[in-house]
């Protein structure tokens, strides 16, 4: 049976998702024929109204194509029959899980978790994988007693304990690694959620001591400090994804924590509204006048760095006190005062930097203005003023056995300014990253087993996308494959569990599309990089490129001028290549800015010139795909858990909805192909306890049998529910969608026959 449907509806997945219409039809499997069994019956009904929105609705009459529908608001309304969506039964208000409902259209979808996010229910399961919704507001639904409440198992509501709770005992049932893989757009709340995980698995694997939970907070501080900054979509962005590896011994203990990164910097360009990383505005908001005067620190408003994107404040966010915070946490990690000083400093260095201007002398030669910003650069960095100079002003070429300065333009000046102050915050974000990896070190007692967090940034699409959006879209390719392969696994091991005579189903991965961006020598990653190293390359010619070689690829479309187009699996994007070239290219480990930071007497940046190995030397794009390629290679071999994040407005306020925002955010994270793939399956599941308790009052007496399977079947049969709209495993029942409401109207209809018999009966007596 369903293998042929389900492929069918898998192969296309795209013409449905790229469709951005909002006719409903992503999510409607059903034919015209419901259409016409719920207007003939008279049911709940989804109405499309004018400005596109839905109403619930009754069907009071019709006339060919027309219906007329009696609003929820007293309304009746003539809509086209085209404009009407099945609704749920009232049984099937509220559920937890969407693949409880017997019609998953958009309408249904949307208002189930609208109406449970209006009563604080931010999570829902959509089949294996947890929906969280961002509350913007502290539901008071994390903590200490909800941690232990939920490992006694008093609570199935669904939860993102709920999800580490099962990762764990997994774990230790299975002795397999497991991965919570946390994805959804900025501001949707992962990073939030993934400490939500962290902290219940801390409790969990911390025997009642509190110090594990308290060491991961502190360390969490850290890389927010350092790896986080304000941007229009969140005022709490991570600028870096994460891997946080958590491991336990064989009495289910955490014996130590490891942290990957994956990353992309902004030290020198913000865009309006945006802050740069938080720890520079809490230096300067928080430091003690006697650290202040030791870095010649001055107020944010009069670093350029800083102030560019007008925006240096954010409301209801203390920097001052958020240092203090931070320099506890430093302590945490056993980072020594001394150490902690040296950090302060290259920050106050990277500020300096950043107000060093150039002029042009009369031999047209550039020069850095000598003032206040590079004596305290150079000061802090621990070199002259000169040699500073010299650094950001010439270039040296090496000719036979001589060396000539070469003086650089006014913009290869800035670059190289710029370039310092890039190079010096990576290498201080991951010589952090290692003292946090050193407190954390997995000890030797430790079985090999553990759990991964992933909080990795989410598909994008915007108007106008950029290289950003290039490498974090690629990325999210690469975990929609992971997705997909083990959704399809998981569900399909669940049906042979059950004894359910089930056909393989390959699946159509994505896998073009990755082929696309990774093909050697000619997908968009290499093309990218052959371009980026020619002299005289521009994103026009890289454009112009793309076009010559992807053509055709029915992933791939050139568009006019520098524009490309990509069908990703979460709908097309377009792409403009505007500053790809430039970004790719890595400028900021250049041999000259390693070699002057070795000469700076300063213990810290020799150490970053050290670090930094020949091998890293390569373009942004390559260093990405190295590091994304780790990642998915650890988390390839655990057991995958699946958390989507969504944000229910841009505004992050808590108590607004918007279903388009929302609507979008779930086609992008690919749950309607999860909610598809299981209706291909089937859509109900009731343990054969539940589904008698609710149902075994309809047999007649001579039907009933003290064993719930014997029930199922009889109540099936009895109400002649078509033996290819279900099947009986042996521990549940499997129900093609549509089927729980004809159950459910015929109990209706009886229990309205039993009340009426009882009110007779009543009558008579009274
Ligand atoms: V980004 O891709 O790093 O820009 P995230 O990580 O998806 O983004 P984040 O977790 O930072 O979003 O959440 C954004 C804000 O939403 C937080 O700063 C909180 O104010 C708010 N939030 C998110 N999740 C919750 C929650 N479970 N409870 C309360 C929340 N507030
Ligand atoms: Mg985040």
């Amino acid at each position: 049976f369903g293998s042929k449907r389900l492929k069918k509806d898998v192969d296309s997945p795209y013409v449905a998702l790229s469709s951005s219409d909002s006719s409903g039809k992503v999510w409607e499997l059903e034919g015209d024929d419901s259409i016409s069994y719920f207007i003939k019956k008279k049911l709940r009904v989804w109405c499309r109204q004018p400005r596109g929105q839905w109403e619930l609705g009754m069907i009071q009459s019709t006339s060919g194509e027309q219906a007329f529908v009696s609003l929820s608001n007293g309304n009746v309304m003539k809509v086209d029959r085209s404009e009407i969506l099945p609704a749920n039964p009232d049984v099937l208000e509220d559920v937890d899980d969407l693949i409880q409902l017997g019609y998953l259209n958009e309408p249904s979808v949307l208002h189930n978790l609208k109406s449970r996010y209006s009563q604080g229910m931010i999570y829902s399961k959509a089949g294996p994988i947890l929906i969280a919704l961002n509350p913007f507001k502290d539901l008071q639904m994390n903590g200490n007693d909800y941690v232990s409440a939920r490992s006694q198992r008093t609570m199935n509501s669904p939860h993102v304990y709920a999800i580490a709770d099962a990762a764990y005992n997994k774990m230790i049932r299975d002795e397999v690694n497991q991965s919570i893989i946390i994805s959804g757009e900025s501001g949707s709340g992962k990073t939030e959620t993934a400490k939500i995980a962290l902290q219940y698995l801390a409790a969990l694997g911390g025997g009642g001591n509190c110090a594990i939970e308290n060491e991961f907070l502190q360390i969490n501080r850290i890389l927010e400090a350092f790896g986080n900054a304000k941007t229009s979509r969140n005022n709490n962005s991570s600028r870096f994804g994460k891997l946080i590896e958590i491991h336990f011994g064989c009495t289910g203990k955490i014996c130590g924590a490891k942290i990957q990164t994956c990353k992309h910097s902004r030290v020198v360009q913000l865009a309006r509204d945006e802050r740069s990383y938080h720890i520079f505005y809490q230096l300067c908001a928080g430091s003690s006048s006697d650290l202040k005067e030791k870095l010649n620190l001055r107020a944010v408003s009069e670093y350029k760095y800083l102030v560019q994107s007008d925006c240096m404040s954010v409301d209801g966010v203390d920097d001052a006190k958020n240092f203090d915070q931070l320099m506890e946490a430093l302590d945490a990690v056993r980072i020594c005062k001394e150490d902690q000083e040296l950090i302060f400093k290259i920050l106050a260095a990277i500020l300096w930097l950043g107000n060093i201007s150039f002029q042009v002398d009369k031999e047209n030669h550039i020069e850095v203005v000598e003032d206040e910003a590079v004596t305290s650069a150079a000061q802090l960095m621990g070199c002259s003023s000169q040699d500073l100079m010299t650094a950001l002003c010439t270039h040296n070429i090496q000719a036979d056995e001589d060396t000539i300065a070469k003086n650089l333009t006014l913009s290869q000046a800035i670059e190289r300014r710029d370039a310092i102050a890039k190079f010096i915050y990576a290498s201080l974000f991951n010589w952090l990253l290692d003292q946090v990896n050193k407190s954390l070190e997995v000890g030797k007692k430790c079985t090999g087993k553990s759990i991964s967090i992933l909080d990795l940034y989410g598909f994008q699409t915007f108007q106008k996308n950029g290289f950003e959006q290039f490498y974090i879209n690629y990325a999210n390719e690469r975990i929609q494959q992971h997705y997909n392969r083990h959704l399809f696994k998981l569900e399909q091991e669940d049906y042979e569990l059950d004894g359910i005579d089930w056909t393989k189903v390959d699946f159509e991965d994505n896998q073009g599309c990755l082929d696309l961006f990774e093909k050697k020598p000619q997908g968009l990653l290499s093309l990218l990089d052959e371009e980026s190293n020619l002299p005289n390359a521009s994103d026009l010619t890289f454009a112009n490129k793309l076009k010559h070689h992807l053509h055709p690829n029915p992933c791939f479309k050139g568009e006019r001028g520098r524009a490309f187009r990509v069908r990703h699996y979460a709908g097309e994007v377009l792409y403009d290549t505007n500053g790809f070239l430039e970004k790719n290219r890595d400028t900021t480990s250049s041999d000259y800015c390693i070699q002057f930071l070795s000469s700076c007497n300063c213990e810290l940046l020799q150490l970053f010139s050290k670090m930094f190995n020949q091998s890293q030397k390569q373009s942004v794009a390559t260093k990405f795909k190295v590091q994304l390629f780790k990642l998915m290679h650890q988390l390839e071999s655990t057991m995958p858990h699946f958390i989507r994040c969504i944000a229910p407005n841009t505004k992050q306020l808590p108590g607004i909805y918007d279903e388009s925002l929302v609507l979008q955010q779930l086609r992008c994270c690919g749950v309607p192909e999860v909610v598809r793939l299981s209706r291909a399956g089937y859509s109900t599941r009731m343990t054969h306890q539940e589904f008698s308790r609710r149902y075994a009052f309809m047999l007649s007496e001579t039907n009933v049998s003290n064993n719930p399977l014997s029930i199922s079947v009889a109540a099936l049969q009895k109400f002649n529910i078509p033996s290819e709209m279900y099947h009986v495993g042996y521990t549940k029942l499997y129900l093609r969608a549509g089927q729980i409401d004809v159950l459910e109207n015929t109990r209706k209809q009886i229990l309205q026959g039993i009340l009426g018999i009882q009110k007779c009966f009543r009558g008579h007596q009274a």
